[in-house]
């Protein structure tokens, strides 16, 4: 009975250890870099703690420039990215040649076919925000290899994917609790590629899933953070406190979670 017992914890430790093993953080972009109340100047680093060095940098024009501003306390120190209505987005752009001096940006964020990977962002939508507002977390604009990740409305979120087998497949879930409250919310989309499917998730809890053919997601194109390409009428509004990819297809237990949050064993980390 014993050895059995033992056998069970060996077979759940190896599952467990193996899952969480498997997924490496490919960028991490915490917003902690100056203090709550901080400016920012235009083309400013702001720094990617993955440890690939995919440093963002700020803005599109001095006429409207994302400042840092305080974070959810319940996930640690630091800030969060404050952005408007206005062209203050951020910027990934593979081998960018930074005016500070410092390193050049990290490669690109590719994934092959056969890959699954995560985005997660914490985000904070004043109430004050109009319901029907289109708001952008993130978007890699590409002909073949392209996504993005929104908020449709209030009470709706979209998760876009193109590549060579899904031209501009745009999969929205409607029907969410009310996300524009000014409050902090755990957002998540997730390819599964063992499964062929896309995945979102709202508060730790799974809104949906779609089942889709996979394709390559690779390319030197340009990510936009808090904006999409070629409009300003899908500009982010509120707070980012950050965004992590991930390039596996995580559980709630393994997203960021809060400073409260105690797994059980068997998801211990
Ligand atoms: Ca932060």
């Amino acid at each position: 009975m014993l050895r059995k017992v033992m056998n069970y914890f060996l077979i759940v430790s190896m599952f467990v250890c193996c899952t969480v093993v498997n997924a490496d953080t490919v960028a991490y972009w915490q917003f902690n870099d100056k203090a709550a109340g901080s400016t920012t100047a235009l083309g400013e680093r702001v720094v990617d703690s993955s440890g690939y060095g995919r440093d963002l940098w700020t803005g599109e024009t001095t006429a409207s420039l994302p400042t840092y501003q305080p974070s959810n306390p319940m996930y640690g120190d630091g800030a969060s990215i404050g952005l408007t209505a206005g062209v203050d987005e951020l910027y990934f752009e593979p081998n960018h040649v930074f005016s500070d001096g410092g390193s050049n940006a990290g490669t690109s964020v590719d994934f092959g076919s056969t890959e699954s990977f995560t985005i997660e962002a914490m985000v904070r939508i004043p109430a004050t925000t109009t319901s029907t507002k289109l708001l952008a977390i993130v978007q890699k604009v590409a002909t073949v290899g392209g996504f993005y990740y929104r908020f449709a409305s209030s009470t709706s979120m979209t998760f876009s994917v193109t590549d060579v087998n899904n031209v501009g497949t745009n999969w929205t879930i409607t029907g969410l609790a009310n996300c524009y409250d000014g409050n902090w919310h755990h957002i998540a989309a997730v390819r599964d590629a063992a499964n062929g499917t896309l995945r979102m998730y709202l508060d730790y809890a799974q809104i949906g899933e779609k089942t889709i053919a996979l394709g390559a997601f690779t390319g030197t194109a340009k990510w936009w953070i808090g904006a999409m390409s070629a409009t300003s009428s899908r500009e982010f509004i509120g707070s980012i406190d950050f965004i992590r990819v991930s390039n596996a297809a995580l559980l709630p237990a393994n997203f960021v979670r809060s400073k409260a949050y105690s797994p059980s064993p068997a998801n211990r980390d």
